[in-house]
């Protein structure tokens, strides 16, 4: 083989080995989809969806606000009670199987912010922590109730 044929082999192999790192990089890890915060009297609620691209179950298990450590940030459920009336209990973990989305949405798991005001028209920064050891950033728009 001459030096050009083999420059060209190696070039394909280094291609094709990119081609599928990029994939399984695309393909795995936690991603944040979308998300927002609704500012209430006593601190407000946030709302996500994070897709779980590994092949295990991925649990959030806390979440902090840098710039608020005084708040208190809680894991919650809203659940409806035979009586119909919806209350919101603390859990200590919020999962998505593999491939799934973790949804954090009204009337189910949300992340609760108490002990502190959220100003509509800004942004929230908070970090996730999950129980595989990840943490993720992220930076949701602050809502008004009911907008
Ligand atoms: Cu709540």
């Amino acid at each position: 083989m001459d030096a050009k044929v083999i420059a060209g082999i190696v070039a394909l192999v280094v291609v094709a080995g990119l081609a599928s790192y990029m994939l399984a990089s695309r393909g795995g890890g936690l991603e944040f989809i979308d998300g927002y915060a609704i500012a209430l009297p006593m601190g407000g609620g946030a709302f996500m969806t994070i897709h779980n691209g590994y092949k295990d179950t991925v649990c959030l298990v806390k979440a902090e606000i840098p710039s608020m450590p005084d708040a208190r940030v809680e894991l919650h459920q809203t659940v409806v009670d035979e009586n119909g009336i919806a209350r919101m209990q603390p859990v200590e973990k919020i999962c998505a199987g593999p491939g799934e989305n973790l949804e954090l949405k009204h009337g189910g798991y949300h992340i609760m912010i108490l002990d502190t005001k959220l100003e509509p028209g800004s942004t929230l920064e908070l970090v996730l922590y999950f129980d595989n050891g990840d943490t993720l950033t992220v930076t949701l728009p602050v809502k008004a109730k009911g907008e």
